[in-house]
């Protein structure tokens, strides 16, 4: 086949197909607060504006433990239509609720696992809590995107597998002030880096078990 028409063919295959034949973008969110501290347990997540992409449910619920009278994780990022179970590995009981509009639920007093998996059918911030030990806290962040990622302690979190497209890009932390919201263009198998500074409130969580000594948090 004459070289042209090798290129030719080569070009109808890459229309027919469709950009995502080219492969995938990757997004890098690289998060700092306003002195240049990396943000951990933030949620970078993106959302597709010229196409709608469906959020597909693992099977196996999530999980959130109780220990040493904490929630384990801090942040859970999900998507919409996820179980979420509440494993208590303490050798006392503890209770989950939520009174959050994206879901309102109450577990009562258990040791052990909870008799099932709580769904989370809503998008949006949903905040847990237990009715014995109110410095317990932690978050589900339901997503209706499956493009998302949760900060490690270096302030970074990776999106990947990203088709070419314009994108929504939020930024979301229990202690953001504002809002984070940018549209970026990803091209295919292209890798970009998104660098944001978070403007945070103070940290004023207080644990007030008796074994801590009154210790705030790091
Ligand atoms: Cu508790």
């Amino acid at each position: 086949m004459p070289r042209f028409a090798l290129l030719f063919s080569l070009l109808l295959a890459g229309a027919a197909l469709g950009s995502t034949a080219f492969g995938a973008g990757t997004v890098q969110v690289v998060l700092s607060d306003a002195k240049g501290k990396p943000v951990a347990d933030a949620v970078a997540s993106l959302t597709r504006l010229d196409a709608s992409i469906p959020v597909v449910a693992p099977a196996e619920p999530a999980v959130i433990t109780q220990k040493d009278e904490e929630f384990h994780p801090y942040v859970t990022p999900i998507v919409v239509g996820t179980r979420v179970s509440f494993p208590n590995e303490d050798s006392i009981q503890h209770q989950v609720f939520s009174q959050s509009e994206a879901k309102t639920f109450d577990i009562p007093l258990y040791r052990g696992a909870p008799k099932e998996a709580v769904l989370f059918d809503k998008a949006g911030v949903v905040t847990l809590g237990c009715n014995i030990h109110d410095w317990m806290k932690a978050y589900v962040v339901v997503l209706a995107t499956p493009y998302f990622s949760k900060a490690g302690d270096d302030g970074k979190a990776a999106i990947g597998q990203l088709p070419a497209g314009r994108y929504h890009l939020e930024v979301w932390h229990p202690l953001l002030a504002g809002k984070v919201d940018r549209e970026i263009v990803i091209s295919a198998s292209d890798d970009t880096t998104q660098v944001i500074a978070l403007t945070l409130r103070p940290d004023r969580r207080i644990r007030r078990a008796p074994d801590a000594g009154g210790a705030g948090y790091k």
